[in-house]
């Protein structure tokens, strides 16, 4: 019950990490179930109906709801404990942010149930996506769903930014954050601009469909191109939302396991700001057959580019950092010098396709799903897999099997590379993207068929870290406060896991890589920079689990109002929007309970201090 109600981050934390494993492992079953239809030509494992639910689902599922939720996972695992705070700027956000963003997922994965589930392609182009070609309420759960969930991601954006502006220890400058944190900052910022594109976007959409508004009908004066303008200003800064928190876990476990500061700090943190910024710059890439014109194609071009030079310039940084280091191959360091040429090949033909002559051939073919999973899974999720094993002792105080680690990560890169490789050869052939079968003897079979055996195999290795992490769960929680023993920054100063305030002393920090430079000294502990003395902690609370409930009633209600039940009540209270309304109510009145009720929290004694400890 209490996961209910908590608003501590590292339970949070947790949290996400189960709704995220939860959403891969659906995605994941959508991605295979694909890959079985395509294994052979002419196949008919699935309809061509079914095959573009499974793409857009998978798609949708993936990018949305499978890794964003494991960013935020060690987003809020790591990040107070590396800028030495005690919690995040908004406890309460932080939890609301949570189950709007579980609720949303939850109420598009309905969609397979009741409704029928969305079908026009993760990126819901318009005409495609609405009701004169999407007849079921498919796309609807896509408008909704994401909107809710979009919403929880903007405020976990934002509570990050003020957590990080805001909560630093005392001596933290900028330029002294790890880089992890940096990252996130800088992603936080970004979702802080790029996330009101979309909720724009899924607006106008859902208007269109259920109000019958015209944003993109042609035939009454709308535009088809405008969504892709809207879907994109925000697509392809997310794609970068999701990569840079990647880059920050690999700076992390690169340095550590190097035993090496990470080289060019602070060129890192200047790439990490460029980056950013042309990833607003860049987003007409995605459009260049749309008939923008050579002018606006040539410009988008070499913005695009150009990202090829900070994102140049953190590669020779990680190669820097590792140059002369006492390398250790551990499982998270493996996962990081694989991401390396991964990323990289994914890199390069994302420069090929921003030359946009090219871009006509390549265009809507397997050479783009190619570039976008080398770039995603090649990227974020070893990433993400190198994060997962570095932080989870400090996250459940228990070390997972390096075994079963290193049994993980060669099927499943093994697995990738078999995967998508053949995809770039694929496409450059002729294969179209998004068709639910092909005709055989077009040189297609055999690698198809490969793809296919490739990402059975990449299901191997999630399943070992699956086993990996039951049979840990299982041992005694012993991890040491540091335990890989080269730990740099602030997080591994504490026990694992960390009890629930975090610091009993806020530290004082004194450089970069402040545990580090702590070490060097000869000291094991931080100094702190305040007296013991009672902590004031925030209260658990219930009303952002009812919020979320309320939002997603809401949103069932809205879709289905102009549907015919054949049941006389539900026709009433459905096309009455009274569903609607009883949603609304119950999430506007846990707002107003919430702004009238004053709670201070609570406090820990300097007593109490050493008794109490998180539970994970
Ligand atoms: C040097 C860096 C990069 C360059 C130059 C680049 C370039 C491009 C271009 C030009 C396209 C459009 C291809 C087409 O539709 O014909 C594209 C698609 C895509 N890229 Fe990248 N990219 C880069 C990095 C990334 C990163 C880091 C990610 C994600 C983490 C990413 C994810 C995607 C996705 C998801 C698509 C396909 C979207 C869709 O149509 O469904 N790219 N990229
Ligand atoms: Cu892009």
């Amino acid at each position: 019950m209490d996961w209910l109600t908590t608003v501590d981050h590292k339970k949070i934390a947790i949290l996400y990490l189960v709704a995220g494993a939860l959403f891969f492992g659906i995605g994941g079953i959508e991605a295979l179930l694909i890959r079985v239809q395509l294994a052979k030509p002419m196949n008919d494992f699935v309809t061509a109906q079914q095959f573009n639910e499974l793409i857009t689902m998978h798609g949708t599922t993936m990018i949305f709801l499978g890794v964003m939720p494991v960013i935020f996972a060690l987003m809020n695992a790591v990040i107070p404990l590396q800028i030495g705070a005690r919690d995040v700027a908004f406890p309460f956000l932080n939890s609301l942010g949570f189950w709007t963003f579980l609720f949303g997922g939850l109420l598009l994965n309905l969609s397979w149930f009741i409704g029928g589930a969305p079908d026009a392609g993760w990126t819901a182009y318009t005409p495609l996506s609405s009701t004169e070609y999407s007849l079921t309420h498919g796309v609807d759960f896509y408008t909704i769903g994401l909107q809710i969930a979009g919403l929880g991601t903007l405020i976990g954006g934002i509570n990050f930014l003020a957590t990080i502006i805001t909560m630093r220890a005392p001596g933290m400058s900028y330029m002294r954050m790890p880089m992890f944190t940096w990252t996130s900052f800088v992603t936080s910022a970004m979702i802080l601009f790029a996330f009101p594109a979309v909720t724009v976007g899924l607006v106008l959409l859902t208007f269109d469909r259920i109000l019958g508004a015209n944003f993109f009908n042609v035939s009454a004066g709308g535009n088809p191109v405008l969504w892709q303008h809207i879907f994109w200003i925000f697509g392809h800064p997310e794609v970068y939302i999701l990569i840079l928190p990647a880059f920050g876990m690999i700076s992390e476990v690169v340095s550590t396991f190097s035993r090496k500061r990470l080289f060019g700090y602070s060129s890192m943190v200047f790439a990490t700001i460029l980056i950013a910024f042309l990833g607003f710059m860049v987003w007409a890439h995605h459009m260049f057959t749309t008939g923008l014109g050579p002018v606006a194609n040539a410009l988008f071009s070499i913005a695009t580019m150009l990202i090829a030079v900070p994102t140049g310039i953190k590669i020779f940084n990680w190669l820097f950092t590792m140059w002369g280091g006492q390398i250790r191959f551990t499982t998270p360091n493996l996962f990081a010098v694989g991401f390396i040429p991964t990323f990289v090949m994914g890199g390069v033909t994302g420069v090929m396709l921003a030359s946009a002559p090219a871009d006509y051939q390549y265009h809507d073919t397997y050479f783009v799903v190619a570039h976008f999973h080398y770039v995603i899974v090649g990227g974020l999720v070893l990433g993400l897999f190198a994060g997962l094993h570095y932080w989870w002792p400090k996250m459940f105080g228990r070390m997972l099997s390096e075994k079963l680690g290193k049994l993980e990560f060669w099927t499943f890169i093994i697995g990738f590379h078999m995967t998508f490789f053949v995809q770039h050869f694929l496409g450059l052939i002729g294969m179209q993207r998004r068709v639910f079968t092909y005709l055989p003897n077009q040189g297609f079979d055999l690698m198809n068929l490969i793809s296919t055996i490739g990402a059975f195999l990449m299901g191997v290795g999630v399943i070992v870290f699956l086993i990996n992490i039951g049979i840990t769960a299982a041992k005694p929680r012993n991890a040491s406060n540091d335990p890989w023993e080269d730990g740099r920054t602030l997080e591994w100063t504490m026990p694992s896991p960390p009890p629930e305030y975090n610091f009993k002393q806020i530290p004082l920090v004194r450089g970069l890589d402040a545990f580090w430079k702590e070490k060097m000294a000869g000291n094991k502990e931080m100094t702190p920079a305040e007296p013991v003395g009672s902590i004031h902690m925030p209260s658990p609370t219930i009303l952002p689990f009812i919020m979320s409930v309320g939002l997603f009633i809401a949103g069932l209600g809205f879709m289905f109002t102009s549907d015919d039940f054949g049941n006389s009540f539900m026709n009433f209270i459905f096309s009455n929007y009274i569903v609607t309304g009883i949603g609304l109510a119950i999430t506007f009145g846990s707002m107003l309970v919430r702004s009238l009720y004053d709670d201070h929290g609570w406090h820990i004694e300097p007593s109490e201090l050493n008794e109490k400890g998180v539970k994970a």
